[in-house]
Protein backbone atom coordinates (compact mmCIF):
# COMPACT_ATOMS: atom_id res chain seq x y z
CA UNK A 1 0.00 0.00 0.00
CA UNK A 2 0.87 3.46 -0.40
CA UNK A 3 0.88 4.22 3.06
CA UNK A 4 3.90 2.94 5.13
CA UNK A 5 3.72 2.89 8.83
CA UNK A 6 7.10 4.81 10.31
CA UNK A 7 8.89 3.48 13.33
CA UNK A 8 9.69 5.53 16.34
CA UNK A 9 12.33 4.25 18.60
CA UNK A 10 9.52 2.56 21.14
CA UNK A 11 8.06 1.19 18.73
CA UNK A 12 11.39 -0.33 17.21
CA UNK A 13 11.85 -1.53 20.57
CA UNK A 14 8.61 -3.57 21.17
CA UNK A 15 9.19 -4.80 17.84
CA UNK A 16 12.68 -6.09 18.49
CA UNK A 17 11.47 -7.39 21.81
CA UNK A 18 8.79 -9.28 20.59
CA UNK A 19 10.97 -10.59 17.75
CA UNK A 20 13.63 -11.93 20.19
CA UNK A 21 11.34 -13.37 22.36
CA UNK A 22 10.58 -15.21 19.32
CA UNK A 23 13.79 -16.59 18.86
CA UNK A 24 14.48 -17.87 21.60
CA UNK A 25 11.21 -19.72 22.22
CA UNK A 26 12.30 -21.57 18.84
CA UNK A 27 16.14 -21.86 20.63
CA UNK A 28 15.13 -22.84 23.80
CA UNK A 29 11.97 -24.57 24.32
CA UNK A 30 11.72 -24.34 27.96
CA UNK A 31 11.46 -20.69 27.60
CA UNK A 32 8.20 -20.73 25.92
CA UNK A 33 7.10 -22.79 29.08
CA UNK A 34 8.04 -20.41 31.56
CA UNK A 35 6.06 -17.77 29.90
CA UNK A 36 3.45 -19.54 29.67
CA UNK A 37 3.88 -20.14 33.29
CA UNK A 38 4.41 -16.27 34.05
CA UNK A 39 1.09 -15.26 32.06
CA UNK A 40 -1.06 -17.69 34.20
CA UNK A 41 0.10 -16.68 37.65
CA UNK A 42 -0.09 -12.89 36.55
CA UNK A 43 -3.62 -13.45 35.30
CA UNK A 44 -4.44 -15.38 38.97
CA UNK A 45 -2.91 -12.90 40.53
CA UNK A 46 -4.87 -9.90 38.77
CA UNK A 47 -7.86 -11.75 39.39
CA UNK A 48 -7.29 -12.53 42.91
CA UNK A 49 -5.80 -9.21 44.02
CA UNK A 50 -7.41 -7.01 41.52
CA UNK A 51 -6.16 -3.19 40.83
CA UNK A 52 -3.28 -3.65 43.90
CA UNK A 53 -1.43 -6.05 41.31
CA UNK A 54 -0.99 -3.33 39.04
CA UNK A 55 0.35 -1.05 41.42
CA UNK A 56 4.19 -1.60 39.95
CA UNK A 57 3.20 -1.52 36.16
CA UNK A 58 0.04 -2.46 34.37
CA UNK A 59 -0.59 -5.93 33.75
CA UNK A 60 -0.43 -5.21 29.91
CA UNK A 61 3.13 -3.41 30.57
CA UNK A 62 4.13 -6.47 32.97
CA UNK A 63 3.01 -9.08 30.51
CA UNK A 64 5.42 -7.94 27.48
CA UNK A 65 8.40 -6.87 29.69
CA UNK A 66 11.87 -9.21 29.60
CA UNK A 67 14.81 -8.03 29.88
CA UNK A 68 18.08 -9.85 27.91
CA UNK A 69 20.91 -10.87 28.61
CA UNK A 70 24.13 -10.23 26.26
CA UNK A 71 27.86 -10.74 26.47
CA UNK A 72 30.60 -9.17 24.18
CA UNK A 73 34.70 -9.26 24.48
CA UNK A 74 35.48 -5.94 23.70
CA UNK A 75 35.11 -2.35 24.09
CA UNK A 76 34.56 -1.63 20.36
CA UNK A 77 31.62 -4.20 20.93
CA UNK A 78 29.89 -2.83 23.54
CA UNK A 79 30.05 0.59 21.65
CA UNK A 80 28.36 -1.20 18.61
CA UNK A 81 25.82 -2.59 20.91
CA UNK A 82 25.42 0.89 22.31
CA UNK A 83 24.47 2.17 18.96
CA UNK A 84 21.71 -1.06 18.02
CA UNK A 85 20.08 -0.61 21.50
CA UNK A 86 20.69 3.56 20.80
CA UNK A 87 18.24 3.20 18.13
CA UNK A 88 15.87 1.47 20.40
CA UNK A 89 15.47 4.44 22.99
CA UNK A 90 17.57 2.02 25.51
CA UNK A 91 20.58 3.76 27.04
CA UNK A 92 23.27 2.63 29.22
CA UNK A 93 22.20 2.56 33.10
CA UNK A 94 24.07 1.57 35.95
CA UNK A 95 28.07 -0.17 36.22
CA UNK A 96 28.07 -3.55 37.49
CA UNK A 97 31.81 -5.06 38.19
CA UNK A 98 30.92 -9.03 38.41
CA UNK A 99 34.75 -9.52 38.79
CA UNK A 100 34.42 -8.61 42.57
CA UNK A 101 31.33 -10.40 43.52
CA UNK A 102 31.59 -14.07 45.45
CA UNK A 103 31.15 -15.28 41.49
CA UNK A 104 34.43 -13.36 40.24
CA UNK A 105 33.11 -13.91 36.68
CA UNK A 106 35.90 -11.74 34.44
CA UNK A 107 33.24 -9.13 33.16
CA UNK A 108 32.01 -5.43 33.89
CA UNK A 109 28.19 -4.69 32.68
CA UNK A 110 25.88 -1.71 32.06
CA UNK A 111 22.28 -2.63 31.44
CA UNK A 112 20.65 -0.93 28.38
CA UNK A 113 16.91 0.55 28.86
CA UNK A 114 14.65 3.37 28.81
CA UNK A 115 14.92 6.26 31.28
CA UNK A 116 11.77 7.84 30.89
CA UNK A 117 8.79 7.03 32.58
CA UNK A 118 6.62 6.83 29.46
CA UNK A 119 9.34 5.00 27.61
CA UNK A 120 8.96 2.47 29.92
CA UNK A 121 5.78 2.34 30.05
CA UNK A 122 5.36 1.84 26.54
CA UNK A 123 8.23 -0.89 26.93
CA UNK A 124 10.71 -1.42 30.00
CA UNK A 125 13.11 -3.52 27.45
CA UNK A 126 16.22 -3.93 29.20
CA UNK A 127 19.57 -5.81 28.06
CA UNK A 128 22.01 -6.75 30.88
CA UNK A 129 25.53 -6.45 29.10
CA UNK A 130 28.45 -7.74 29.86
CA UNK A 131 32.20 -7.39 28.51
CA UNK A 132 35.14 -9.53 29.05
CA UNK A 133 37.86 -7.73 30.82
CA UNK A 134 40.76 -9.28 28.83
CA UNK A 135 43.19 -7.31 30.57
CA UNK A 136 42.48 -8.47 34.09
CA UNK A 137 45.81 -10.33 35.15
CA UNK A 138 43.95 -12.15 37.72
CA UNK A 139 42.21 -14.31 35.37
CA UNK A 140 43.96 -14.13 31.92
CA UNK A 141 47.71 -14.64 31.37
CA UNK A 142 49.69 -12.03 29.33
CA UNK A 143 49.93 -14.90 26.43
CA UNK A 144 46.14 -16.05 26.42
CA UNK A 145 45.14 -12.38 26.90
CA UNK A 146 46.92 -11.87 23.73
CA UNK A 147 45.71 -14.70 22.14
CA UNK A 148 42.04 -13.90 23.11
CA UNK A 149 42.31 -10.35 22.16
CA UNK A 150 43.83 -11.46 18.75
CA UNK A 151 40.72 -13.85 18.27
CA UNK A 152 38.05 -10.76 18.95
CA UNK A 153 39.78 -8.51 16.63
CA UNK A 154 39.06 -10.70 13.76
CA UNK A 155 35.17 -10.95 14.20
CA UNK A 156 32.32 -8.68 13.33
CA UNK A 157 29.38 -9.22 15.89
CA UNK A 158 27.31 -6.76 13.88
CA UNK A 159 27.46 -6.05 10.27
CA UNK A 160 27.95 -2.53 9.09
CA UNK A 161 25.40 -2.30 7.62
CA UNK A 162 23.25 -2.80 10.75
CA UNK A 163 25.20 0.12 12.36
CA UNK A 164 24.59 2.34 9.87
CA UNK A 165 20.74 1.61 9.51
CA UNK A 166 20.99 2.12 13.86
CA UNK A 167 22.62 5.55 13.37
CA UNK A 168 20.14 6.57 10.88
CA UNK A 169 17.34 5.74 13.07
CA UNK A 170 18.91 7.53 15.95
CA UNK A 171 19.48 10.62 14.27
CA UNK A 172 16.08 10.66 12.48
CA UNK A 173 14.16 9.12 15.16
CA UNK A 174 13.02 6.13 13.55
CA UNK A 175 12.94 4.55 10.09
CA UNK A 176 9.90 3.95 7.38
CA UNK A 177 8.80 0.30 7.01
CA UNK A 178 11.28 -1.03 5.01
CA UNK A 179 14.39 0.05 6.75
CA UNK A 180 12.87 -0.78 10.03
CA UNK A 181 12.07 -4.21 8.56
CA UNK A 182 15.52 -4.81 8.12
CA UNK A 183 16.96 -2.67 10.94
CA UNK A 184 14.88 -5.83 12.82
CA UNK A 185 15.95 -8.64 11.29
CA UNK A 186 19.09 -7.81 11.15
CA UNK A 187 19.63 -6.71 14.64
CA UNK A 188 17.42 -9.89 15.83
CA UNK A 189 19.77 -12.46 13.60
CA UNK A 190 23.10 -11.01 14.86
CA UNK A 191 21.82 -12.50 18.58
CA UNK A 192 20.90 -15.69 17.06
CA UNK A 193 23.34 -18.64 17.87
CA UNK A 194 25.09 -19.63 15.31
CA UNK A 195 25.61 -22.83 13.67
CA UNK A 196 29.58 -22.23 13.08
CA UNK A 197 31.64 -24.93 14.94
CA UNK A 198 33.22 -24.33 17.80
CA UNK A 199 37.60 -24.54 17.67
CA UNK A 200 37.29 -27.32 20.55
CA UNK A 201 40.83 -26.71 21.98
CA UNK A 202 40.19 -22.94 21.99
CA UNK A 203 36.92 -23.39 23.66
CA UNK A 204 38.38 -25.77 26.42
CA UNK A 205 41.12 -23.50 27.25
CA UNK A 206 39.32 -20.42 28.16
CA UNK A 207 36.83 -22.54 29.97
CA UNK A 208 39.23 -23.50 32.00
CA UNK A 209 39.43 -19.61 33.27
CA UNK A 210 35.83 -19.08 33.22
CA UNK A 211 32.80 -20.73 31.12
CA UNK A 212 31.81 -17.02 30.79
CA UNK A 213 34.95 -16.09 29.32
CA UNK A 214 34.47 -19.29 26.85
CA UNK A 215 31.00 -18.59 26.02
CA UNK A 216 32.13 -14.77 25.09
CA UNK A 217 35.47 -15.46 23.30
CA UNK A 218 35.62 -18.72 22.42
CA UNK A 219 32.84 -18.43 19.69
CA UNK A 220 33.09 -16.22 16.57
CA UNK A 221 29.41 -14.60 17.43
CA UNK A 222 27.26 -13.40 20.16
CA UNK A 223 23.80 -14.74 21.45
CA UNK A 224 20.92 -13.91 23.78
CA UNK A 225 22.44 -15.56 27.05
CA UNK A 226 18.98 -15.74 28.34
CA UNK A 227 15.44 -13.98 28.14
CA UNK A 228 13.92 -13.02 31.59
CA UNK A 229 9.65 -13.01 31.92
CA UNK A 230 8.20 -10.50 35.22
CA UNK A 231 5.81 -12.40 37.25
CA UNK A 232 3.59 -11.43 39.93
CA UNK A 233 4.43 -14.23 42.44
CA UNK A 234 7.64 -15.57 41.86
CA UNK A 235 6.89 -18.05 44.81
CA UNK A 236 4.20 -19.66 43.06
CA UNK A 237 6.04 -19.46 39.78
CA UNK A 238 8.49 -21.48 40.98
CA UNK A 239 6.16 -24.15 42.17
CA UNK A 240 4.11 -24.25 39.12
CA UNK A 241 7.53 -24.81 37.19
CA UNK A 242 8.65 -27.62 39.61
CA UNK A 243 5.32 -29.16 39.16
CA UNK A 244 5.75 -28.99 35.73
CA UNK A 245 8.70 -31.10 35.85
CA UNK A 246 11.45 -28.21 35.13
CA UNK A 247 14.74 -28.51 37.93
CA UNK A 248 14.83 -24.86 39.14
CA UNK A 249 17.56 -24.01 41.12
CA UNK A 250 17.39 -23.98 44.51
CA UNK A 251 16.48 -20.69 46.02
CA UNK A 252 14.72 -17.95 44.54
CA UNK A 253 17.35 -15.27 44.94
CA UNK A 254 16.92 -11.78 47.19
CA UNK A 255 14.58 -11.41 50.42
CA UNK A 256 11.84 -13.80 50.95
CA UNK A 257 8.17 -12.70 50.77
CA UNK A 258 7.77 -11.25 54.32
CA UNK A 259 4.69 -9.70 54.52
CA UNK A 260 5.66 -5.92 53.73
CA UNK A 261 6.77 -3.92 50.45
CA UNK A 262 9.16 -5.71 48.16
CA UNK A 263 12.25 -4.12 47.57
CA UNK A 264 14.06 -4.11 44.68
CA UNK A 265 14.43 -7.89 43.38
CA UNK A 266 13.93 -11.40 43.17
CA UNK A 267 14.80 -13.98 40.93
CA UNK A 268 14.68 -17.79 39.51
CA UNK A 269 16.41 -19.67 37.04
CA UNK A 270 16.07 -23.11 35.89
CA UNK A 271 19.48 -24.59 35.16
CA UNK A 272 21.30 -24.10 31.73
CA UNK A 273 20.52 -26.96 29.17
CA UNK A 274 22.33 -28.78 27.05
CA UNK A 275 21.89 -27.92 23.05
CA UNK A 276 23.47 -29.24 20.55
CA UNK A 277 26.52 -27.79 19.37
CA UNK A 278 29.28 -28.47 16.44
CA UNK A 279 32.66 -28.57 16.59
CA UNK A 280 36.14 -28.51 15.24
CA UNK A 281 38.04 -31.16 16.65
CA UNK A 282 42.05 -30.78 16.62
CA UNK A 283 42.17 -33.33 13.98
CA UNK A 284 39.93 -31.11 11.56
CA UNK A 285 36.54 -33.42 12.28
CA UNK A 286 33.49 -32.04 12.60
CA UNK A 287 31.45 -33.17 15.69
CA UNK A 288 27.95 -32.98 17.42
CA UNK A 289 28.19 -32.38 20.92
CA UNK A 290 26.24 -30.42 23.28
CA UNK A 291 27.12 -27.45 25.43
CA UNK A 292 25.50 -26.07 28.72
CA UNK A 293 25.29 -22.51 28.74
CA UNK A 294 22.16 -20.77 28.33
CA UNK A 295 19.47 -20.80 30.91
CA UNK A 296 16.03 -19.89 31.73
CA UNK A 297 15.51 -17.02 34.85
CA UNK A 298 12.47 -15.24 35.73
CA UNK A 299 12.24 -12.28 38.15
CA UNK A 300 10.02 -10.01 40.51
CA UNK A 301 9.80 -6.43 40.76
CA UNK A 302 9.61 -4.30 43.59
CA UNK A 303 10.22 -1.00 44.63
CA UNK A 304 12.78 1.12 43.98
CA UNK A 305 15.12 1.50 46.45
CA UNK A 306 16.51 4.39 48.02
CA UNK A 307 20.32 4.33 49.19
CA UNK A 308 19.30 3.80 52.72
CA UNK A 309 17.03 0.88 51.24
CA UNK A 310 19.55 -0.43 49.67
CA UNK A 311 21.76 -0.79 52.53
CA UNK A 312 19.33 -2.33 54.17
CA UNK A 313 18.58 -4.59 51.96
CA UNK A 314 22.05 -5.80 50.80
CA UNK A 315 22.37 -5.95 55.15
CA UNK A 316 19.64 -7.89 55.44
CA UNK A 317 20.54 -10.77 52.58
CA UNK A 318 23.83 -11.83 54.65
CA UNK A 319 22.04 -11.62 58.47
CA UNK A 320 22.03 -14.97 59.97
CA UNK A 321 18.65 -16.44 61.06
CA UNK A 322 15.19 -16.36 59.95
CA UNK A 323 15.31 -14.04 57.05
CA UNK A 324 11.73 -13.14 56.55
CA UNK A 325 11.50 -12.66 60.87
CA UNK A 326 14.74 -10.42 59.89
CA UNK A 327 12.93 -8.22 57.22
CA UNK A 328 10.01 -8.28 59.90
CA UNK A 329 11.72 -6.64 62.41
CA UNK A 330 14.00 -4.18 60.58
CA UNK A 331 11.81 -3.04 57.78
CA UNK A 332 8.42 -0.61 57.63
CA UNK A 333 5.23 -3.32 57.00
CA UNK A 334 3.86 -0.65 54.72
CA UNK A 335 4.41 1.42 51.95
CA UNK A 336 3.93 4.79 53.92
CA UNK A 337 6.50 3.47 56.50
CA UNK A 338 8.88 2.52 53.62
CA UNK A 339 8.18 6.77 52.48
CA UNK A 340 8.78 7.93 55.72
CA UNK A 341 11.82 6.13 56.49
CA UNK A 342 13.31 7.18 52.85
CA UNK A 343 13.63 3.40 52.35
CA UNK A 344 12.27 3.67 48.55
CA UNK A 345 10.89 6.14 45.80
CA UNK A 346 7.16 7.13 45.31
CA UNK A 347 6.38 9.93 42.87
CA UNK A 348 3.37 12.20 43.86
CA UNK A 349 0.75 13.45 42.40
CA UNK A 350 -1.91 16.11 43.25
CA UNK A 351 -5.59 14.44 44.22
CA UNK A 352 -8.70 16.12 42.71
CA UNK A 353 -9.92 18.78 45.13
CA UNK A 354 -7.89 21.58 47.27
CA UNK A 355 -8.24 20.21 50.74
CA UNK A 356 -9.11 22.86 53.46
CA UNK A 357 -6.25 23.66 56.48
CA UNK A 358 -3.36 25.68 55.87
CA UNK A 359 -0.64 24.86 53.56
CA UNK A 360 1.87 21.65 53.71
CA UNK A 361 5.31 21.66 54.18
CA UNK A 362 6.93 18.62 54.35
CA UNK A 363 5.86 15.28 51.99
CA UNK A 364 4.12 13.48 54.96
CA UNK A 365 1.84 17.11 55.07
CA UNK A 366 0.99 16.69 51.79
CA UNK A 367 0.02 13.28 52.31
CA UNK A 368 -2.11 13.58 55.70
CA UNK A 369 -3.71 16.39 54.29
CA UNK A 370 -5.02 14.92 50.87
CA UNK A 371 -3.06 17.20 48.51
CA UNK A 372 -1.47 14.53 47.05
CA UNK A 373 -1.01 10.44 46.77
CA UNK A 374 1.99 8.69 46.32
CA UNK A 375 2.76 6.23 44.26
CA UNK A 376 6.06 4.00 44.13
CA UNK A 377 8.64 3.70 41.85
CA UNK A 378 9.08 0.06 40.36
CA UNK A 379 12.62 -1.04 40.39
CA UNK A 380 14.13 -0.69 36.63
CA UNK A 381 17.45 -2.49 37.08
CA UNK A 382 19.66 -5.05 38.44
CA UNK A 383 22.00 -6.21 41.13
CA UNK A 384 25.35 -7.19 41.19
CA UNK A 385 24.60 -9.98 44.08
CA UNK A 386 21.64 -11.55 42.03
CA UNK A 387 23.62 -11.41 39.22
CA UNK A 388 26.48 -13.16 40.82
CA UNK A 389 23.90 -15.53 42.25
CA UNK A 390 22.26 -16.50 38.28
CA UNK A 391 25.91 -16.70 36.61
CA UNK A 392 27.02 -18.68 39.92
CA UNK A 393 24.31 -21.29 39.96
CA UNK A 394 24.23 -21.95 36.53
CA UNK A 395 27.80 -22.03 35.64
CA UNK A 396 30.78 -23.56 35.75
CA UNK A 397 33.34 -21.44 37.98
CA UNK A 398 35.87 -19.09 37.45
CA UNK A 399 39.18 -19.24 38.30
CA UNK A 400 41.59 -16.26 39.69
CA UNK A 401 44.80 -17.43 38.47
CA UNK A 402 47.07 -17.68 42.10
CA UNK A 403 48.78 -14.78 40.82
CA UNK A 404 49.51 -11.23 42.97
CA UNK A 405 48.74 -8.88 40.04
CA UNK A 406 46.44 -6.51 39.97
CA UNK A 407 43.31 -6.62 38.27
CA UNK A 408 42.62 -4.01 35.30
CA UNK A 409 41.39 -0.69 36.41
CA UNK A 410 38.05 -0.92 34.67
CA UNK A 411 35.37 1.73 36.30
CA UNK A 412 32.77 3.68 35.19
CA UNK A 413 34.47 5.95 34.03
CA UNK A 414 36.33 3.63 31.63
CA UNK A 415 32.75 2.16 30.57
CA UNK A 416 31.45 6.06 29.59
CA UNK A 417 34.49 5.74 27.53
CA UNK A 418 33.92 2.44 26.15
CA UNK A 419 30.52 3.29 24.71
CA UNK A 420 31.24 6.63 23.92
CA UNK A 421 28.40 8.23 25.56
CA UNK A 422 27.47 8.75 29.46
CA UNK A 423 26.23 6.21 31.78
CA UNK A 424 23.75 7.24 33.59
CA UNK A 425 23.13 6.54 37.84
CA UNK A 426 20.45 4.71 38.62
CA UNK A 427 20.16 6.71 41.90
CA UNK A 428 20.22 10.10 39.65
CA UNK A 429 17.18 8.90 37.78
CA UNK A 430 14.70 7.83 40.65
CA UNK A 431 15.97 10.62 42.32
CA UNK A 432 15.10 13.05 39.73
CA UNK A 433 11.62 11.54 39.09
CA UNK A 434 10.79 11.79 42.82
CA UNK A 435 11.98 15.37 42.61
CA UNK A 436 9.56 16.37 39.39
CA UNK A 437 6.67 14.87 40.75
CA UNK A 438 6.92 16.85 43.78
CA UNK A 439 7.91 19.58 42.19
CA UNK A 440 4.71 19.06 39.96
CA UNK A 441 2.69 18.82 42.78
CA UNK A 442 3.51 22.02 44.52
CA UNK A 443 3.04 23.96 40.99
CA UNK A 444 -0.75 22.49 40.56
CA UNK A 445 -1.25 23.88 44.48
CA UNK A 446 0.41 26.96 44.31
CA UNK A 447 2.11 26.09 47.11
CA UNK A 448 4.87 28.51 48.58
CA UNK A 449 7.89 26.72 47.76
CA UNK A 450 10.61 26.25 50.81
C1 LIG B 1 23.99 -11.91 33.10
C2 LIG B 1 23.60 -12.26 34.50
C3 LIG B 1 22.86 -11.10 35.16
C4 LIG B 1 20.48 -10.77 35.92
O1 LIG B 1 19.27 -10.92 35.70
O2 LIG B 1 20.90 -10.39 37.03
C5 LIG B 1 21.42 -11.06 34.84
C6 LIG B 1 24.53 -13.04 32.30
O3 LIG B 1 24.34 -14.21 32.66
O4 LIG B 1 25.14 -12.75 31.27
O5 LIG B 1 20.97 -11.27 33.76
NI1 LIG C 1 19.02 -12.01 33.93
Amino acid sequence: SPHRDRYDASALRTAFAARLSALYGREVPAYTTLVDVAREVNADVLAARGPEAQRLGSIERVTAERHGAIRVGTPAELAAVATVFGALGMYPVGFYDLRETAAAVPVVSTAFRPVDRDELARNPFRVFTSMLVVDDRRFFTPDLAARLSEFLSRRTLFPPSLLALADRATQEGGLEADDAEAFLSAATAAFALSPEPVDRNWYAELSRVSSVAADIGGVTSTHINHLTPRVLDIDELYTRMQARGIEMIDTVQGPPRWGGPDLLLRQTSFRALAEPRRFREPDGRITDDTLRVRFGEVEARGLAATPRGRELYDRLLVEPGDAAANWRAAAPATERGMLDADLAYFTLAPTEKRPDGPPPSTVADLLDGGWAVATPVVYEDFLPASAAGIFRSNLTGSSRRDDESDGAAVDLAWLEGAVDRPIHDPYALYHAERAASLDAVVAHWTLPTR
